[in-house]
């Protein structure tokens, strides 16, 4: 922990599932920690994935300070980057919800696209040495097919990938232009028990805990066909801090190398539990998308060799960790 004493990051999105990981490693590594959290109408703000790290603002010797903002603001991000002239950037923030990106595309490009680029420029106007971690995702690749690596070509599906081919080639951009450590990590579908309701691992996980305590009957999925690469968050949190250790800035993969469909990830959690998924499993078009991304599947190769990071939790242990923490959750649940 001493090595990184006095190291200062600042985290967009740090309310979200990633964000909060980071958090807390960072802390654990000893930086100090900022981080930018929206404003909302009915709450101080959403932190309530930040419980376990949360400092009040009264305490002394506190490493955690969070600020107001958003990423439409590109003021507040010239202001905040200049104030505290972080060491290291992680803009995790995003409009990440791919079905969700249809319905709300300029939305989401304001935010997802637009976000990295103010950002990127904030750090130019605020005239410090930063370096800064871009949340690219494996959704650039679409239709591409598996194995996908950092040489693969980018066909995204929806506004989310669109969106975010643009903060990818910008980040390439700005590093290139302006010679900053400014890099990608394209990381692979990552879960925990702290994603999102509405993805659908945890849609899946929740629905499993929710049956077995006979508070529900069924779940409603789309195409069960997808087949995607899905690790452990708080490992992928490392990956993205250990690129921004390593000594050039460099885009990596970062992915299990493993492959199952959502029937697959829908078997194992509903099996962990005694129940049988065909009898919980009914199908609903509106979760199926305008276009879909069929297969994700990561070659981590360039990570391992690298960077030394490997994934050490894969698709089936994920569900039954998901699943018991759901279960957990519920009044009453051990
Ligand atoms: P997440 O849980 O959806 O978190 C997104 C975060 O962004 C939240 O803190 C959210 O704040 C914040 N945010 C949204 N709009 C914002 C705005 N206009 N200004 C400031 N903050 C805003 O996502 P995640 O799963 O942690 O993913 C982190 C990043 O990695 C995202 O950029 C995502 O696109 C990318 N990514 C994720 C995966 C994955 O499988 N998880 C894979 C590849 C890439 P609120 O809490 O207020 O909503
Ligand atoms: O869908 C299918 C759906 O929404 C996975 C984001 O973190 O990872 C995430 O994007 C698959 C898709 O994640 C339902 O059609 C079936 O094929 O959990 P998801 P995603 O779209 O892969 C990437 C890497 C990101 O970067 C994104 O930010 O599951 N599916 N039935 C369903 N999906 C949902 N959400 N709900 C269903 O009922």
């Amino acid at each position: 922990m001493t090595i990184n004493r006095g190291r200062t990051a600042l985290i967009t999105g740090i309310s979200g599932q990633d964000g909060s990981y980071l958090a807390e490693l960072l802390l654990t590594e000893g930086y100090v920690v900022h981080g930018i959290v929206r404003h909302t109408s009915s709450l101080i703000a959403n932190t309530s994935r930040l419980d376990t790290v949360y400092q009040d603002p009264h305490e002394t010797g506190r490493r955690l300070f969070l600020h107001k903002g958003d990423v439409t603001d590109a003021g507040m991000m010239v202001n905040l980057i200049r104030d505290i002239r972080p060491d290291e950037i992680y803009n995790l923030a995003a409009q990440s919800h791919v079905r969700v990106s249809f319905d709300l595309p300029e939305y989401t490009a304001n935010v997802t696209a637009l976000g990295a680029i103010r950002l990127l420029e904030a750090v130019r106007a605020s005239g410090i040495d930063t370096r800064i971690y871009q949340a690219s995702t494996s959704e650039m690749f679409g239709t591409t097919a598996p194995p996908q690596d950092e040489n693969t070509r980018f066909h995204p599906r929806s506004p989310y990938g669109v969106a975010k081919v643009y903060a990818h080639w910008a980040t390439v951009n700005y590093r290139e232009s302006y010679g900053m450590f400014a890099v990608n990590g394209i990381s692979f579908n990552h879960e925990s028990p702290r994603r999102g309701e509405t993805f659908v691992t945890r849609k899946i996980t929740r629905a499993v805990a929710r049956i077995a305590a006979g508070l529900e009957q069924k779940v409603y999925l789309g195409n069960l066909d997808a087949v995607r690469d899905w690790g452990y968050a708080p490992e992928y949190v490392e990956a993205m801090w250990r690129m921004l250790r390593h000594d050039e800035p460099v885009d990596y993969v970062i992915a299990t190398g493993r492959a199952a469909t959502v029937r697959d990830f829908a078997e194992a959690a509903f099996s962990h539990a005694g129940l049988d998924w065909r009898e919980h499993v009914a199908h609903d078009e509106r979760y199926e998308r305008p276009a879909e991304v069929p297969e994700l599947v990561g070659d981590p190769a360039k990570i391992e060799r690298e960077i030394g990071w490997k994934a050490r939790v894969h698709w089936d242990e994920l569900a039954r960790i998901m699943v018991d923490a759901d279960r957990k959750a519920l009044p009453g649940g051990a």
